[in-house]
């Protein structure tokens, strides 16, 4: 498969450092005098662009939060005139105000070339017909994937989430090959199609799914390459950054490109903030290296995951991160004990009576004794004919492994197909009914 940019993408690691280097010396020269942000953090710091020798004095640099972000709401973190910003997306957020992303002609520009390289590293060409199922408007992923897919000169159907029969008629119709969505999106169109009694491997001609924009498990991959036939690439990517086009995978699916000449990742401690190396889990940081817009200095994403430098297989030499593990602030307190969905649902996908359809719902009890409750849908067969016994001893054995797990109780409930919601973008997996008001 063509790599889109060889220059970039398959750069010596030499080669790949200096530019690096001279990219954060100029960003960092340029946010001392147009952030007053950033000019106030550097002086607080007490470094400039002067003090970076080499690339490991990054960790000079202060981070910066999604609460510094939030703080500055809508257009304060800009460092160019508005009338030199000609574009804005924001992402959703469940509580308070929005995170908003600025672009500037370049800063588009930019979004289109690492679009195309990673369109092209899940091999679409411009002979595909790409049926592009994420959101458009404010959300990052419908416009994000249209230029990346124009620019190669593939074909573009802009469906956007929703209306999921209407979605199955037209990649009929228009006989797409690639499919992008969100992984559990992709999952609500093999449900519907079942539904409605189309076989998607004989009717469609998808080949290529490219998904991502929130967590999900290899089993998940699975599951979708199995309903959907085709061949699963993750993408991540946030709205702080540029969208998707930060990162990934290419066909030997062993994690993601990271499109290190824009986007300069770091491992650090979630807990003291020191830089960890290659190969170790922490948080994820990143540096915007050339945007105009809106550029952020070693921003906290929360995003767990390892990164890796040694060269891929498929001839890329940038540095690959692992799939997302979880995040550093997804971490539930349940009755003072420390719990990760993510633990939960290695736990459900480790039964395969069980679908890859949950909800965690917390609660808070009688004497503020937190409950929690594990909804998840059960295979069709568990249901035909209704076997109480069968599906009460299966709920007391996830049970029982979760409190292996986690060590506290939760009590699980076996749900018929498709009983629990379904999301056109990002799935819900976890109902904290104890602070809903904060
Ligand atoms: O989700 C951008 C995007 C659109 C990525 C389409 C991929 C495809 P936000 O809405 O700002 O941006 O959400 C960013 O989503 O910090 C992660 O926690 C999560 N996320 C994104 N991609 C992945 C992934 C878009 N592949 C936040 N795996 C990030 C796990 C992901 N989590």
């Amino acid at each position: 498969m063509p790599i889109w940019n060889e220059e970039f993408e398959t750069m010596s690691r030499e080669d790949m450092s200096k530019l690096q280097l001279e990219r954060l010396k100029t960003l960092v020269e340029r946010v001392a005098k147009t952030s007053s942000l950033y000019k106030k953090k550097l002086a607080e710091a007490g470094v400039s662009a002067d003090d970076l020798k080499s690339l490991e004095d990054i960790s000079k640099l202060p981070f910066t939060t999604k609460d510094e972000l939030r703080h500055n709401y809508p257009w304060g973190m800009f460092t160019v005139p508005l009338k030199d910003v000609v574009r804005v997306h924001a992402s959703s957020g469940t509580t308070g105000k929005p995170v908003v992303g600025g672009y500037t002609r370049a800063d588009l520009d930019m979004w289109a070339e690492v679009m195309a390289r990673t369109v092209s590293a899940a091999s679409i060409t411009a002979d595909d017909v790409v049926h592009n199922g994420y959101g458009y408007g404010l959300f990052t992923g419908g416009l994000g994937f249209h230029i990346g897919a124009e620019a190669v000169g593939a074909t573009v159907v802009p469906a956007s989430a929703g209306l999921t029969r209407r979605q199955l008629m037209l990649m009929e119709d228009f006989g797409a090959t690639v499919l992008t969505c969100t992984p559990s999106y992709s999952l609500v169109i093999a449900e519907e199609a079942a539904a409605a009694g189309i076989d998607i491997k004989e009717r469609l001609k998808l080949r290529v799914g490219v998904f991502g924009a929130e967590p999900w498990t290899e089993k998940m991959r699975e599951e979708i390459e199995a309903a959907l036939g085709l061949d699963a690439y993750d993408i991540y990517g946030l709205t702080e950054m540029i969208g998707p086009g930060v990162s990934v995978e290419c066909r030997h699916h062993n994690g993601l490109h990271v499109f290190e000449d824009h986007f300069y990742p770091e491992i650090i401690d979630p807990a003291s903030g020191e830089p960890l190396g290659y190969g170790v889990e922490g948080e994820l940081v990143f540096t915007t290296l050339t945007k105009e817009a809106m550029p952020i200095i070693r921003y906290r994403t929360r995003d767990r995951t390892i990164l890796h430098a040694d060269k891929c297989a498929c001839g890329r030499t940038v540095v690959r991160m692992e799939k997302v593990l979880g995040r550093t602030d997804d971490m539930l307190i349940i009755r003072g004990v420390n719990v990760f969905p993510s633990q939960i649902e290695r736990v459900l996908f480790g039964f395969d009576e069980l679908e890859p359809q949950y909800q965690i719902i917390i609660d808070r009890g009688k004497h503020e004794l937190d409950t929690v409750e594990v909804w998840v849908e059960g295979a069709d067969d568990l249901f035909v004919p209704v076997e109480t016994a069968n599906i009460q001893a299966l709920e007391k054995k996830v049970e029982a492994r979760l409190k292996e797990t986690l060590i506290i109780s939760c009590k699980v409930k076996l749900m018929k197909p498709h009983s629990i919601e379904r999301s056109m973008g990002k799935a819900v997996r976890v109902v904290d009914k104890r602070n809903l008001d904060s």
